[in-house]
């Protein structure tokens, strides 16, 4: 007989994850949705796939201590570190009501007040940040831990193996965690990487180093809460490959995913979808009806419209704040 997952989780903790999961699918719908309005513009790209990713990580750190940085796909992790979602919705639609004033857009989402360092949008560009947040960390005698959330395509950027050098050279409270959605942009792992068991890359830094499932919130928490215990203790660096996949494109704009999956390969991953598989097992283990799941996803839905009313009420920023809060003195003849 197949072994079955035992899982010690409360009905109330069940419930947490399945409304959390609906929420940021139904935002990020909503964020498709505004950039297909063209109420939205730059660069949208979202975590509809992914959410046992975030949700299972986010609930083993202690909110507002632990620090967490990540790349452009930042909008799950934001929210659930404790960024008003109205703030975040703005941020991305553009207005001033965003963290940044509307003009960081969804890749730059910021939140310093819940030890969120951002939404990065240069592939690689953050993980040396996450490195110095770790590093602050140990210098200060704190025993915060650093979550540092990359992609597949960013696990071959030269600057990851230096980070990986000083991570581990320096025993840095750093959890390294590849979303190995088993693409960057549209070039799939086996054409983007030499080994497509990036979990290894942690190995020869003399980093412990795992390959984790990242379908099943459940055992996402599990396997979170013993590495972030891991590191708190050890004080020492750690590397995850996450496996996930994203349903959507790239970003908003990439509109043909058929060139680089095909359907099949799409609707067998559906066929694991981490949301469904909540609800599933919510109704299985008789916690929560099919119709009680239907009424939670309208309230989130009606929750979420309003969200995006009260962020689309704030203006956009007046064109003369453009230079505010830009390293520009070294560019005196603009007069700023
Ligand atoms: C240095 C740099 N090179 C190229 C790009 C263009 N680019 C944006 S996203 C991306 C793919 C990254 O894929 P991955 O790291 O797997 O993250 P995912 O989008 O799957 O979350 C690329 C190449 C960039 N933003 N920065
Ligand atoms: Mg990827």
């Amino acid at each position: 007989m197949a072994k079955q997952a035992v899982y010690t989780e409360t009905p109330a903790e069940l419930e947490k994850y399945f409304r959390e999961m609906t929420f940021i699918r139904i935002f990020e719908e909503k964020c498709n949705f505004s950039y297909r309005q063209g109420k939205s513009g730059g660069y949208l790209h979202v975590y509809i796939g992914m959410e046992a990713l975030a949700v299972g990580w986010m609930h083993a750190l202690r909110k507002g201590y632990d620090t967490v940085i990540t790349a452009y796909r930042d909008h799950a992790h934001a929210l659930l570190l404790g960024t008003d979602p109205v703030a975040c919705m703005a941020e991305i639609c553009g207005r001033v009501a965003g963290p940044s004033r509307g003009k960081g857009g969804s890749m730059h989402i910021y939140d310093k007040a819940n030890e969120f360092y951002g939404g990065w949008g240069i592939v690689g560009g953050h993980i040396p940040l996450g490195a110095g947040l770790a590093f602050a960390a140990k210098y200060r005698e704190e025993d915060r831990v650093n979550v540092c959330f990359l992609g597949d395509g960013a696990a071959n950027q030269g600057v990851v193996f230096e980070t990986l050098n000083m991570a581990g050279l320096w025993d840095l409270p750093i959890i390294f965690i590849v979303e190995n959605n088993e693409v960057a942009m549209g070039t799939r792992l086996e054409y983007h990487a030499a080994d497509t068991e990036l979990w290894k890359r942690g190995l020869p830094f003399d980093i412990k180093s795992e390959r984790l499932d990242a379908m099943d919130v459940l055992q996402v928490k599990k396997d979170a809460d013993r590495i972030v215990d891991w590191v708190r203790t050890n004080q020492k660096p750690y590397f995850v490959e996450a496996m996930c996949y994203r349903y959507e494109g790239h970003g908003a704009a990439d509109n043909d995913r058929t060139l680089y999956r095909t359907k099949e390969e799409e609707d067998a991953n559906r066929k694991r979808d981490p949301l469904q598989r909540i609800k599933n097992l919510l109704h299985k283990r008789n916690i929560m009806s099919l119709e009680k799941q239907e009424a939670i996803e309208e309230e989130i839905r009606d929750e979420v419209d309003k969200i995006y009313e009260d962020a689309m009420n704030s203006p956009h920023p007046d064109p003369e704040e453009v230079y505010d809060n830009v390293y520009d003195d070294m560019m005196p003849e603009r007069g700023h």
